[in-house]
């Protein structure tokens, strides 16, 4: 074969072998994946695929933000700082084959292939508010998994209080890892009763169709009332530990990003206020959004701080 997988557009002149286009669709049909006429033979799990997902859909009531612009001002350092960077360079990403390692308080440590993986649960569309640090927003409709039925999955034992997700870090494919801009791999963490929250998910898509590697494919995390850092891409490691690990912002600057990073209006940032935010396709003259406590999932999510000083646990 000589496509490469990858790539964002391959239509279907490019398919060379029409046996291996057919088995193709089988294997991908077995998986639950509806295959579009674009199709790559030889990616396992490319780009362009359509997922296959419950209607079940969780909507948020402020319009989507198109493809073009969430898949185009990405925050993705491994493939460079600059919000373009991630669209330009993320070719280099190879997602197939991509295991996933589930290590430490777990009954049994696995190992367990992407494929095999969106195989094993329901995928579901979950539309939601996406809201960057940097106090800019946009809504996303996600498919994803449900990280409480992965977590039921990983067989956790009692020790597990904290969940940590560890990205790849592979220079061979991401330039931006030449730099020390972050210490690397990217690491995130939840604690447990936030990871199980039903609003958390592990997102394997974005319009129906596979994530693009500029949006963290093949797996990652997404966790909406949070700041957009914490949704951790391109997942490669999944650790059940006892103690608050370590995570990659924090450690870079603890006085901006703390663990729990949620979003908060009445808590600034440092440099900057966190009270309002621009929406992302709203045009240079609109006004800017207010931004809502937990990105507007205070009604399902304010419980899991009860009592916190959330001052002092931003
Ligand atoms: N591995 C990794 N994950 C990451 C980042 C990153 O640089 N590396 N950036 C984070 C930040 S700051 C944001 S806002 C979101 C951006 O996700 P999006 O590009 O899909 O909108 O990814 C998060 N996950
Ligand atoms: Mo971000």
């Amino acid at each position: 074969m000589i496509l490469k997988s990858n790539t964002n557009s391959i239509t279907p002149s490019e398919i060379t072998s029409e046996s291996i286009y057919f088995k193709r669709r089988e294997v991908l049909k077995a998986l639950g994946i509806a295959v579009p006429v674009s199709l790559m033979p030889q990616a396992g799990f490319a780009n362009n695929q359509k997922l296959k997902y419950s209607p079940r859909v969780i909507t948020c009531p402020d319009k989507e933000t198109t493809y073009q612009d969430i898949t185009h001002y990405n925050n993705f350092y491994e493939f460079g700082t600059d919000k373009s960077d991630p669209a330009k360079y993320s070719g280099s990403l190879k997602t197939n084959p991509w295991n996933i390692d589930i290590e430490g308080n777990v009954k049994k440590t696995k190992s367990i292939g992407i494929e095999d993986l969106i195989r094993q649960f329901p995928l579901e569309e979950r539309i939601y508010r996406h809201r960057c640090v940097e106090a800019w927003s946009m809504v996303v409709p996600w498919v994803g998994l449900s990280l409480k039925k992965f977590i039921e999955w990983c067989e956790p034992t009692n020790n597990a209080k904290y969940i940590e997700f560890v990205s790849l870090a592979d220079p061979s494919m991401m330039p931006g890892i030449s730099s020390p801009i972050l210490k690397w791999p990217y690491t995130e963490a939840l604690r447990i009763d936030e990871a199980v929250h039903p609003l958390s998910i592990l997102a394997v898509g974005l319009y129906g169709q596979v994530l693009p590697n500029q949006n963290g494919a093949p797996i990652r995390l997404v966790v909406p009332w949070k700041y957009g850092f914490k949704g951790i891409k391109s997942i490669v490691k999944i650790r059940f530990v006892e103690n608050q690990p370590n995570t990659t912002w924090n450690l870079a600057n603890p006085n901006e990003y703390g663990f729990y990073s949620n979003v908060n209006p009445e808590v600034d940032h440092p440099r900057w206020s966190q009270a309002t935010e621009r929406r992302i396709g709203d045009g240079l003259f609109a006004a800017r959004r207010k931004t809502l406590m937990f990105n507007g999932y205070a009604d399902q999510v304010a419980h899991l701080y009860n009592g916190m000083n959330l001052k002092q646990y931003f």
